[in-house]
């Protein structure tokens, strides 16, 4: 796609913008604030819609403008990092482990947010399991099969093991009865219900358990470490 660096040129321009609206210790600013947004209380117990978000029926697609080819026959996913047993499934090894199906939502930091999604798939928390984190993992770090496009960059992500290991953090592999589309991460994404969406790495491939913290393509360029929807946690200092 011949416009797809230029995509992500824009979408620093737009956050930099943003940056003064989030500036400082998210964690620390949000101790005892109460959620923020609209609606009937959603699971959670969150307002049904996130403060800044709207509703949208269609879903759009948000990448960095490179659609990966992925051969089921030698796709694998890697999990590795700080675990007593590191392991490679093949497709075969990950449909032969116990799945798991859930109804979710979906907020992107653009400010979209699409109700009431059918996944199927592995929760993090069964992968976690296998692999047993040793006792000094406290973040991990995901990887994507994309790479920004022109360079050598993949697409990363990190979140906190505690958030990782909630119930509704999936390896997905069918959305509404069907296999996953590729422009939305077939064949196997992560979806993070209660982060924002980037947080959930579409055409995943490696998942790494980390004693420290390390910040992903997007985190290193001004998206919110921690990525609290209902807390409007869109931006933050890049370091
Ligand atoms: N591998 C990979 N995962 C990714 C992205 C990406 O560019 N590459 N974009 C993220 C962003 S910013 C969002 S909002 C969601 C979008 O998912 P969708 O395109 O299925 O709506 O995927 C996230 N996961
Ligand atoms: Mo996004």
């Amino acid at each position: 796609m011949a416009d797809a660096p230029d995509l992500v040129e824009r979408r620093l321009r737009y956050l930099e913008r943003q940056l003064a609206l989030n500036r400082g210790d998210v964690e620390l600013k949000f101790r005892g604030q109460p959620p923020q947004g609209s609606g009937p209380s959603n699971r959670h117990g969150m307002p049904q819609l996130p403060v800044g978000q709207h509703e949208v029926r269609n879903w759009p697609v948000l990448d960095l403008g490179e659609l990966p080819t992925i051969d089921l026959a030698t796709w694998t996913l890697e999990i590795c990092g700080l675990v007593e047993n590191p392991l490679t499934l093949t497709w075969d090894g990950l449909m032969a482990l116990p799945q798991a199906e859930d109804v979710s939502d979906f907020h992107c930091v653009t400010t979209w947010s699409r109700y009431d999604n059918h996944w199927r798939g592995v929760r993090f928390k069964t992968l976690a399991e296998r692999v047993v984190p040793r006792d000094g993992a406290h973040f991990v770090l995901c990887t994507g099969y994309d790479c920004m496009p022109g360079s050598d960059i993949p697409y990363t992500t990190n979140l906190p093991l505690a958030r990782a290991v909630e119930d509704d953090v999936l390896l997905v592999h069918t959305w509404e009865g069907q296999p996953l589309p590729p422009e939305h991460g077939g064949p196997l994404r992560m979806i993070t219900p209660k982060l924002y969406a980037w947080k959930g790495t579409k055409w995943i491939r490696k998942i790494e358990f980390l004693a420290e913290d390390r910040r992903g393509f997007w985190e290193l360029r001004g998206y919110s470490n921690s990525a609290e929807p209902w807390f409007n946690d869109r931006y933050s200092t890049p370091e």
